[in-house]
């Protein structure tokens, strides 16, 4: 047995057992520290969250579900996992809700394996207009297994059209339809989907994983009456730990929770769920309807400050936590501002623009999201501070400009110095 290491040390048991590790998430405490962290599907979780991963409930094995498991010893288990499904269906307004997917993608896998055959007709957004690989795309399982159809965002308004969504729909008789994606800044029309969806006969699935914050806390309406399935991860803006829940009407819970267990998953990852359960909890405090509120008035703030600033956003803004911001007419190509903005301490990923002339491995644009600085506090005051930086940043990298680089990142670190992250060692002190 090792001697624990000094309680001040942020993880003793850690460091005193494996300093090499614990050294390398030391860094990474500094990191998220120092650094405005602004990719839209991230962000920080409560300490409590983080608690919640790290406990015991780690050591266990439970499949099945609450009160019937192929193993014994669920007497706690299966309380964790019922106060996380009650609290789910409480906060989303639904009948049901499996807790137990342990991604985005794997609960996305199992909508397929429970309301379709391979070879079936699914119909997604497409990926470079702002979708998600498993709605269908050909590089993914169910676009190879299933024939995806997509549709995109017009070009004159970088938005959805659901007259086109429709005519697709009408020629292609999809088995399943999503709506939702990962780069979309703007409100989805959960009930105009559902009307197609009814019309064609198709189980519609709300991939809510980007914006389940928003919803839990009354920033972006609620597909709840409209999808059939409302598929999401756990640790975006709803801020919980990385996993899934998939929600639905009584009518379809048989179906969904026999394709996740037995089809598709073993055991389910009981500290996620507990830390879930937790995530769950805070999103219903009257706090969180502040912060989802706060999420979207910094995204709105920042565009604004962008677009006064010369640049291109698709859509024209943005209604939620994200920002997609077209670089055509700067002349940088999304990868090298991203790239420079990381050496400024600015995070951000580069994106497909919707019609990109680039390839997706260096495409024309960067995502860029609220719901980490709103975390932390940040409020529309600090957004044309923020937008400075992101424009200093991209002339910079257009000029090479190394010194101006350094130099926001130190002004970064200062701003971020005075805004602790939740979850991380004050000031970083990895
Ligand atoms: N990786 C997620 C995102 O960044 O949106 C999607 O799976």
């Amino acid at each position: 047995m090792t001697t624990p290491a000094h309680p001040s040390v942020p993880h003793p048991a850690l460091a005193a057992a494996d300093p090499e590790l614990a050294a390398l998430v030391g860094a990474e405490e500094r990191l998220q520290s120092t650094t405005l962290r602004m990719i839209a599907s991230e962000n920080y979780v409560s300490a409590a969250v983080l608690e919640a991963t790290g406990t015991v409930l780690q050591n266990k094995y439970s499949e099945g579900y609450s009160g019937k498991r192929y193993y014994e010893g669920q007497q706690n288990i299966d309380l964790v996992e019922n106060l996380a499904a009650d609290r789910a269906k409480r906060l989303f307004g639904v009948e049901h809700a499996n807790v137990q997917p342990y991604s985005g993608s794997p609960a996305n896998l199992a909508v397929y394996l429970a309301f379709a055959e391979p070879g079936d007709t699914v119909l997604g957004m497409s990926l470079p207009m702002g979708g998600h690989l498993t709605h269908g795309w050909g590089v993914s399982a169910t676009g190879k297994w299933f024939k995806g159809v997509s549709y995109g965002v017009r070009r004159d308004t970088g938005c959805t059209d659901l007259d086109e969504v429709r005519d697709i729909a009408r020629k292609e008789r999809p088995k399943i339809i999503f709506c939702g994606g990962t780069a979309v800044p703007r409100t989805i029309d959960f009930a105009a989907f559902a009307e197609i969806a009814r019309e064609v006969d198709a189980v519609l699935v709300a991939d809510i994983a980007h914006i389940a914050g928003l919803v839990a806390g009354g920033a972006h309406p609620s597909p709840a009456p409209y999808a059939d399935v409302i598929s999401t991860t756990t640790h975006k803006t709803l801020r919980g730990p990385r996993g899934a829940m998939l929600m639905a009407r009584a009518t379809r819970a048989k179906a969904l929770d026999k394709a996740v267990f037995p089809g598709l998953q073993g055991g389910p990852h009981n500290h996620t769920t507990a830390a879930i359960a937790v995530a769950l909890h805070e999103a219903a405090q009257p706090a969180f309807r502040d912060y989802a509120h706060a999420v979207v008035a910094n995204a709105k703030a920042l565009a604004d400050a962008l677009l006064a600033r010369g640049y291109d956003l698709v859509s024209g803004g943005t209604d939620n936590h994200l920002i997609l911001l077209d670089l055509t007419s700067r002349d940088v190509p999304g990868k090298t501002a991203a790239k420079a903005l990381d050496r400024a301490g600015i995070v951000v990923n580069y994106n497909t623009v919707p019609y990109d002339p680039r390839k997706p491995f260096d495409p024309s644009g960067m995502r860029i999201g609220t719901p980490s600085l709103t975390s932390r506090g940040l409020t529309p005051d600090h957004m044309p501070t923020v937008a400075d930086w992101i424009d200093r940043g991209i002339r910079a990298a257009h000029a090479a400009d190394e010194e101006t680089l350094t130099t926001i990142r130190s002004e970064v670190a200062d701003l971020m110095a005075a805004y602790p992250a939740p979850g991380l060692p004050v000031g970083g002190e990895g």
